[in-house]
């Protein structure tokens, strides 16, 4: 529950920094804040990377908290392209969607 709680702060954080960062950042090529979600997926990874691959698998993502409900649902969202495993890009991508 703990580390769950641990997670959505860090998302939200990133949220609301790419929010307040958007007017100075859009402009050039690749988004600036692609670099900030790359940087929660690795947070991401220190609580769940059970196996120290890099990569969050659905077990490792399911493990993330005990209402599994709503972690199944976010996992899910996760893997865009349904592989059972959640990689850096898959979580990058699924997050700037999501602001959009
Ligand atoms: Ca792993
Ligand atoms: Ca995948």
């Amino acid at each position: 529950m703990k580390r769950y709680a641990i997670l959505l702060f860090s998302v939200m954080f990133i949220v609301s920094f790419l929010i307040l960062s958007d007017s100075v950042s859009f402009a050039k090529g690749k988004p600036a804040h692609e670099d900030l979600i790359r940087n929660a997926y690795r947070q991401i990874c220190t609580a769940a990377d059970k196996n120290g691959d890099g990569i969050i698998s659905m077990d490792e993502c399911m493990a993330i908290s005990r209402d599994k409900k709503k972690i199944a649902k976010d996992c899910k969202y996760w893997d865009a392209d349904g592989n059972g495993v959640i990689t850096e890009d898959e979580y990058v991508k699924q997050v700037i969607k999501i602001m959009r």
